[in-house]
């Protein structure tokens, strides 16, 4: 018998953040790390006896030597068919579409995101459960749990396996199927979008760039917008995954793709541009001297999904979390359909989805999704957006535009304060927490708090409830700040602060984001005590 126990012994703060478990390269490759997350999730869903998984990552470092070391865990552990992408590559997308098109128990998606990769960088592991969503909090917490007592694990000890052929290969009792990874998911894209629309764009000389952001997209954007849908050679650029980005961080926001926001601001500028990051599952939006924030674009999107043939009847409903700015609401009440608020990270979306309460999904941090899987979905909402723009014959800036004078404009940043000592961070927090109570009421500069609470979560579906979300502090007249502690960094802490102001369709829409901000940036850092952290600034707005 191949499979051999190894003993070991639990590792401290095994613990999924928002999206599964992210810690330093170095940390993964501790001897044991890796393996005993993996046997602590077989162990979480009783065991991969007689299972099926689809297994694959960004490509990041350590993503090859992580897939060998998943492969011979789940042969060892009894699992009978492992699916892999090609060269060990899936984007997160096509992951959870490759679990749900195969029925499998599960998958595990190996990467850190828009977190940059590299031995000195971050690596990340998810477990996405069988309706191919990232695992709810209820296994999360038994995973967690089980990493706290495990001491042994079970691996093969057979050969490392050549994943570069698509093809068939067994390992031990287990069959290890290796897929090309953009097959499938182009072929589901082809069911939701009007290939033939697009393609007609794009021979009328519209003008595109996409930049992969040397990331997991590129195979796919490649395939996509050159190879079917005719797009010049030269549209996607960096294109090619490596296993450092490019020693970029590979996060589509303003300040991340600062090159392709300088195209799209200059002279001679594309229609339309997009990025997306390390995994593949979020997006940016922009057009000729338009950036459309997050919130915004999936507020376009929810009024415009009917026009792509995979919406055509309509949207069930549309869910965004919590700390996304209120523009999707306004339309889904248009549209006289459900809106929900969500914690923030996709796993809250999954139940809404399964039970058909919601079609579209988003996040300020620039993921947007629907139903078609379970994860947010970069070249998706970018496909959306192409076939929205071939439908209504209108720039990026116009179709923005028309929809602020529709549903009023919803003003939004986010500012991110990185790698603050953790004791600053929660000092900050607990401060924010202990106020709650007695804000309402109070003037803050131009401002009077009418309302302040911590977010918690009663999910409609199956009763659970989520509490500690977000510290949200509202002001007269609808503008908003939201605190919360960002759990996907791998450094210190990282604290996030969600600003937005409302004005109507008639009010001033054009005015620069951050000076529309001013008095609620002022309030929140006010009440808040931000000076504590240090900073002039914020290390990143978007
Ligand atoms: C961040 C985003 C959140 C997103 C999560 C995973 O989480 O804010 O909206 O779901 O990343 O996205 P946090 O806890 O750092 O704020 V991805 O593309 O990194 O899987
Ligand atoms: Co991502």
């Amino acid at each position: 018998m191949p499979a051999v126990l190894k003993s070991t012994a639990p590792f401290e703060g095994q613990k999924p953040g928002t999206s599964g478990l992210r810690k330093k390269t170095r940390v993964f490759m501790q001897p044991g790390y890796l393996e005993n997350f993996v046997q602590s999730v077989f162990d979480a869903i009783d065991g991969a006896e007689g299972k099926r998984f689809v297994v694959g990552g960004d490509g990041r470092y350590f993503n090859a030597e992580a897939i060998q070391t998943i492969l011979k865990m789940a042969a060892a552990n009894g699992a009978t068919e492992v699916i892999v992408g090609q060269g060990g590559l899936l984007s997160t997308p096509a992951a959870s579409h490759l679990i749900r098109l195969n029925g499998t128990d599960g998958g595990l998606i190996l990467s850190a995101s828009h977190n940059p990769g590299g031995i000195d960088e971050d690596f990340g592991i998810k477990y996405n459960i069988s309706n191919g969503g990232p695992a709810p909090e209820g296994v999360t917490a038994k995973i967690l749990a089980r990493t706290t007592e495990i001491d042994s694990y079970k691996i093969s000890d057979a050969a490392d396996m050549d994943l570069t052929a698509v093809g068939t290969q067994v390992l031990d009792q287990m069959q290890v199927v290796i897929v090309d990874p953009v097959t499938d998911y182009q072929a589901l894209m082809e069911t939701l979008f009007d290939f033939n629309k697009i393609r007609a764009l794009f021979a009328g000389g519209f003008r595109m760039r996409f930049d992969a952001m040397h990331a997991v997209t590129g195979p796919y954007a490649t395939a996509i917008l050159e190879g079917t849908l005719g797009a010049p050679k030269g549209t996607v650029v960096n294109g090619v995954p490596s296993v450092d980005f490019g020693k970029g961080h590979p996060d589509p926001n303003p300040v991340w793709a600062k090159t392709l926001m300088d195209e799209m601001f200059g002279e001679n500028a594309p229609d339309f541009g997009a990025a997306s990051d390390g995994d593949g599952d979020r997006n940016m939006i922009v057009g000729a001297g338009v950036y459309v924030t997050p919130s915004d674009s999936l507020a376009v999107l929810a009024a415009n999904a009917h026009l792509a043939p995979g919406y055509a009847k309509g949207l069930a409903g549309v869910a965004r979390s919590m700390p996304t700015s209120a523009a999707s609401d306004r339309v889904a009440e248009k549209l006289g359909i459900g809106s929900f608020e969500t914690p923030t990270g996709w796993k809250f979306f999954g139940n809404l989805l399964d039970a058909g309460k919601v079609t579209l999904c988003g996040e300020e941090s620039a993921g947007t999704g629907s139903d078609h899987v379970r994860e947010k979905d970069g070249l998706w909402a970018v496909l959306l957006w192409l076939n929205v723009l071939a439908e209504r014959g209108l720039s990026v800036q116009d179709i923005r535009t028309d929809h602020w004078q529709t549903y009023g404009r919803d003003y939004y940043s986010r500012h991110d304060y990185e790698a603050l000592p953790v004791d600053i961070a929660n000092t900050i927090m607990y401060d924010l927490r202990s106020q709650l109570d007695t804000l309402a009421g109070r003037s803050v500069g131009a401002l009077t708090v009418s309302g302040a609470d911590e977010f918690s979560y009663l999910d409609p579906v199956d009763g659970s409830e989520s509490h500690q979300q977000g510290i949200r502090i509202f002001f007269e007249g609808g503008a908003r700040a939201v605190f919360r502690l960002s759990g996907t960094g791998t450094e210190g802490a990282t604290l996030r602060v969600y600003l937005q102001s409302y004005v109507d369709g008639s009010g001033d829409l054009h005015v620069e984001t951050q000076a529309a901000l001013a008095d609620v940036i002022a309030a929140a850092s006010d009440i808040s005590g931000l000076e504590r952290t240090g900073r002039d600034g914020p290390d990143v707005m978007t």
